[in-house]
């Protein structure tokens, strides 16, 4: 019998619960994270010759390191334990839920995005082109509705493809002129930097860039730490000083810049009468 591992991420509320639930039934257990009190729920989807193994992660909005929910999520993506994240994503709330996305992405995740709370969306009138939305993301983008448990054999399926493949084309967001030139220095001179080795290069210089603390404090540990904070520092400055931005505000910009920019693509809102009268 083959297994595969997937995570579960989604902002609370998203309905990732209902779909862990559709997804394993009974065959559900409940521990700890290590060294954290946050619950840890897994359990097993059986397809035919194949064993799926469901970590629910913590519901998040973000994955930054300054909540035990976030870092408990994000450390489990890094770890390289899941094969593939099903991102449970309210297709109903898509601005602020696609945050999350993006930075799953940007971590070079393997995704598969369930489009949940589709009758939701449906009844607001939000039309979406998941064929678009999946082309410019670069992911399956499935359409689900947890709570009734439809879409969930589709998503599985999906699931298992991605699973077979691998990430796909690696996800970049284009932070501008101003910021990219710096990343890509940081980048270089994180290589061979043994205490961040095992994670993506250009994630870490953005995470460094942003003060992320999980990253800086492996940084600090590496020998390397004085000149890459040397540097990292500089091309901070650099990039408050062209765009009166810290990075951190900076990048946060420019993702949501790219997922207004896929919303427009992809998302029609058709206006209801009472839209009109209002
Ligand atoms: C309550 N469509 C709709 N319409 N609702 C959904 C869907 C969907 O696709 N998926 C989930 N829900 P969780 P997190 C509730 O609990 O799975 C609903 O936080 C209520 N509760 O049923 O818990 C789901 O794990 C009273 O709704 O999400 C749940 O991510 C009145 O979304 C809520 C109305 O789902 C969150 C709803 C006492």
């Amino acid at each position: 019998l083959k297994e595969i591992t997937v995570g579960l991420a989604g902002n609370p509320n998203s309905g990732k619960t209902s779909m862990f639930n559709n997804l394993t039934g009974a065959r559900q257990h409940v521990g700890n994270w290590p060294g954290v009190t946050i619950e840890k729920k897994e359990g097993r989807h059986i397809r035919d010759d194949l064993v799926i193994r469901v970590v629910d992660l913590p519901g998040t909005y973000s994955l930054g390191a300054f909540s035990e929910d976030e870092a408990v999520a994000r450390n489990y993506i890094l770890s390289g334990e899941p094969d593939l994240v099903i991102n449970i994503v309210d297709a109903s709330n898509l601005e602020r839920n696609l945050y999350l996305t993006v930075q799953l992405m940007e971590m070079g995740a393997n995704v598969v995005i369930a489009l949940n709370m589709f009758d939701e969306a449906e009844k607001k009138q939000i039309r979406i082109d998941l064929e678009a939305m999946a082309g410019i993301l670069g992911v399956p983008v499935v359409p689900t509705v947890a709570v009734r448990n439809k879409g969930t054999s589709e998503l599985v399926a999906a699931a298992v493809s991605a699973a077979g493949k691998g990430p796909g084309r690696a996800f970049t967001i284009d932070y501008g002129k101003e910021a990219e030139p710096g990343i890509a220095k940081l980048e270089a001179a994180l290589t061979g930097v043994e205490t961040v080795r095992h994670l993506p290069a250009r994630w870490v210089a953005v995470k460094l860039l942003e003060g992320d603390e999980g990253i800086y404090g492996r940084v600090m540990q590496s020998p390397e730490a004085g000149e890459i904070i040397k540097l990292r520092d500089e091309v901070a400055a650099h990039i408050e000083s062209v765009t009166g931005l810290d990075p951190e505000s900076l990048f946060a910009d420019r993702r949501y810049g790219f997922i207004g920019g896929l919303i427009r693509e992809t998302v029609t809102r058709k206006s209801t009468a009472e839209d009109r009268l209002s």
